[in-house]
């Protein structure tokens, strides 16, 4: 079996690595187990600035990091990644902020990690690279000769056409996407738009969807055992007799958790019986906070959940219980198997692991119901989940009294649906259609 290649912005770091790790250290746990790998990308730090890699070694997996110099990292990563394509690919231009020199910072660091990866390849071995942040890596890899497989695999949405043609020099970047043997996307809608794109610059359009997931019954065991353990019985206890409302999301803009604090408000509103029976606990922890934009959302959110309890609350009962510390992951599983409803409303989003964790979290014999947004591409497969749009604070507080009102039978109808779909896509079968891809497009181009 060839080695794969791993390249992702951050390399989790050896502590993140095991039991308790998330994100992509997680998802691609099987595709790494006994495979010999290699997984290549920046350390998380700063101090020790150059592309010289440092390696070590856990098991078949060897990880090479380097430490990237501040000035570019701020434009690489702050600038040209988070301030201008996160908000671009979530259709939300008027968030984004365009700088040259951040682009320019951006293909340095392209480059760097190209020039820093390729000493450490081998004949046969295959690249897989991670997210909108190393778009131009594969052709930086091609440029320095390497023949072997690469593909990409693009975490969150690809917009519509007209969108990405704002981005100036973008086609830069379309020509980019071209070095790749496999395009993977969350979506048929994204594999849709990026083809588009793709085909009016005369490029290949090899794009197609490869839904990723979670490992759910890993996720359904810890839910059981950390409901069952000392913060699962404080949360209980503390709730009474309420039916808890959960939301779980990184503190971003793409979330649209103002929409949806607004939601929640209008359930009490105009759904006066839901008074003192619901909590609302929302989980965000405070992502990107070195960048303008989240800062301002950070305030609006501070002053939203204020007002709302100030409100609404009662002397024996606070409405809408809002953190933004990280919980452990563990924790959070066990609060997703207590919640009667999970809330999951992003304006955007590649796939959302969170409402599949919701849905795996649950007790088959008792399930709660899930509030999805329509514009998660986890809703392409979500059937049973009740859809909304979330840019409408009334629609989330109409299904919220839908999924309060629904009678156990139908919850458990509507459970069984989503779970099947969850054990469709896991993130095993995600990391293994895409490496088999990679294996076809290699037998095609021998
Ligand atoms: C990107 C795309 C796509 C959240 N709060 C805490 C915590 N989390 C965990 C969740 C979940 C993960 O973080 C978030 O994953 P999502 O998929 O929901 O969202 P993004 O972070 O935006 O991820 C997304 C994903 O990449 C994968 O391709 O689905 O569309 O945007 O696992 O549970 N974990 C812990 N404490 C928290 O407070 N431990």
């Amino acid at each position: 079996m060839s080695r794969l290649v791993i390249v992702s912005n951050r390399v989790p770091a050896p502590r993140e690595r095991g039991a308790a790790a998330g994100g992509l250290a997680v998802a691609l746990r099987e595709a790494l187990a006994g495979r010999e790998a290699l997984w290549f990308g920046w350390s998380g730090s700063n101090h020790a600035p150059s592309y010289q890699p440092r390696q070590t070694r856990a098991g078949r997996v060897t990880f090479a990091t380097i430490d990237l110099p501040q000035a570019d990292f701020v434009g690489y990563y702050r600038g040209f990644s988070n301030g201008m394509l996160w908000p671009l690919l979530h259709h939300r231009m008027g968030l984004a902020e365009f700088r040259r020199e951040d682009l320019a910072a951006y293909r340095r660091v392209n480059e760097g990690f190209a020039a820093a990866l390729l000493p450490l390849l081998r004949p046969g071995d295959v690249v897989w690279v991670h997210d909108y942040h190393l778009i131009p890596l594969g052709a930086g890899l091609r440029r320095r000769g390497f023949g072997g497989r690469i593909g990409f695999f693009l975490h969150v949405p690809f917009p519509p056409r007209v969108i990405f043609e704002a981005l100036p020099q973008g086609e830069d970047l379309l020509a980019d996407f071209g070095a790749y043997d496999v395009l993977g996307v969350q979506t048929e809608e994204d594999a849709e738009n990026l083809n588009e794109a793709l085909a009016r610059r005369g490029l290949p359009a090899r794009a197609a969807s490869f839904p990723i997931g979670i490992e759910p019954d890993t996720f359904a065991a810890e839910a059981r055992a950390a409901a069952a353990g000392p913060d699962g019985a404080r949360l209980r206890e503390s709730l009474g007799q309420r039916a808890l409302i959960l939301g779980v999301d990184r503190l971003d803009y793409t979330k649209g958790l103002p929409q949806r604090f607004r939601g929640f408000a209008q359930l009490l509103r105009r759904f006066p019986e839901h008074r003192n029976r619901v909590t609302f606990l929302q989980v965000a922890p405070v992502s990107r906070g070195d960048v303008a934009q989240y800062r301002t959302l950070r305030r609006e959110l501070d002053e939203l959940a204020g007002r709302i309890n100030g409100e609404h609350a009662e002397f024996d009962w606070v409405p809408l219980r809002y953190l933004t510390q990280t919980v452990p992951r563990t924790t959070l599983a066990g609060f997703q198997r207590i919640a009667g409803i999970g809330l999951v409303t992003p304006l955007r989003d590649g796939m959302n692991l969170v409402a599949k964790e919701f849905v795996a979290a649950q007790d088959p014999a008792n399930p709660g119901a899930l509030v999805l947004s329509r514009f998660a591409g986890a809703a392409q497969a979500m059937e049973g989940a009740i859809l909304v749009n979330p840019h409408d604070p009334d629609e989330i507080a109409e299904a919220l009294h839908i999924a309060l009102t629904l009678p156990e039978a139908e919850r458990r109808v509507r459970w069984e649906r989503m779970w099947q779909a969850v054990r469709r896509n896991t993130a095993g079968s995600w990391a293994r259609s895409f490496i088999a891809a990679l294996d076809v497009a290699a037998a095609r181009a021998a």
